[in-house]
């Protein structure tokens, strides 16, 4: 009777394991308790920005290539700098859920400046518990490359359940795109 539930407890725990082991790999996060939405990219951690989630994690996946830059930069001292070429899977990034209140309205801006790639940018409402989502919708769709900075704006009304937003970012396509201050801040009522 033993000897197979070892052997169920050795298969589930490397279930566990080769699933753990496939989270690690399929993207990257560098946290920082207390570095917020670091929207800016000023604040990295072994060459990455804190608290954004790059997926397929690009010191695995040679397609897709991240960098902190200071030389195209709209605010502070750096920029986030990705390089794509096709590759098995949308390369991208997600960044943390920032907390907002029902009844309040946001401006929610950022920049970007696009070499060759498309670029798609999803915004997701969440509740409370991080969940479930209530809203989605992409609120950035080109292809357009341009020499100058571009910035979206857009005032985000918070209403129901609503308590959290995120950012997804998919790139597709061979080039480069820069980002630079990505803000969700309230509006004074
Ligand atoms: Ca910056």
């Amino acid at each position: 009777m033993k000897r197979p539930r070892l052997l169920q407890v050795v298969v589930l725990f490397a279930g566990a394991s080769l699933f753990l082991s496939a989270c690690q790999s399929g993207e990257l996060i560098k946290r920082h308790s207390t570095a917020g939405l670091n929207g800016g990219f000023e604040t990295t951690d072994g060459g990455y920005p804190v608290n954004w989630a790059f997926f397929p994690n690009p010191e695995v996946d040679n397609t897709f290539q991240v960098v902190v830059d200071s030389v195209e930069v709209l605010e502070g001292n750096v920029s986030l700098r990705v390089s794509t070429m096709p590759g098995k899977k949308l390369p991208g990034f997600r960044s943390i859920r920032v907390e907002v209140q029902p009844g309040r309205d946001y401006r929610l801006s950022l920049s970007f400046k696009n070499d060759g790639c498309s670029l798609q940018v999803r915004r997701t409402m969440q509740n409370s518990f991080g969940i479930t989502n209530l809203r989605q919708d992409t609120i950035v769709d080109t292809s357009a490359s341009s020499i100058h900075w571009e910035t979206f704006e857009e005032t985000l009304s918070v209403s129901g359940e609503e308590a959290k937003v995120f950012l997804v970012f998919l790139i597709g396509g061979s080039g480069t795109v820069w980002f630079d201050d990505v803000k969700v801040e309230e509006i004074a009522g």
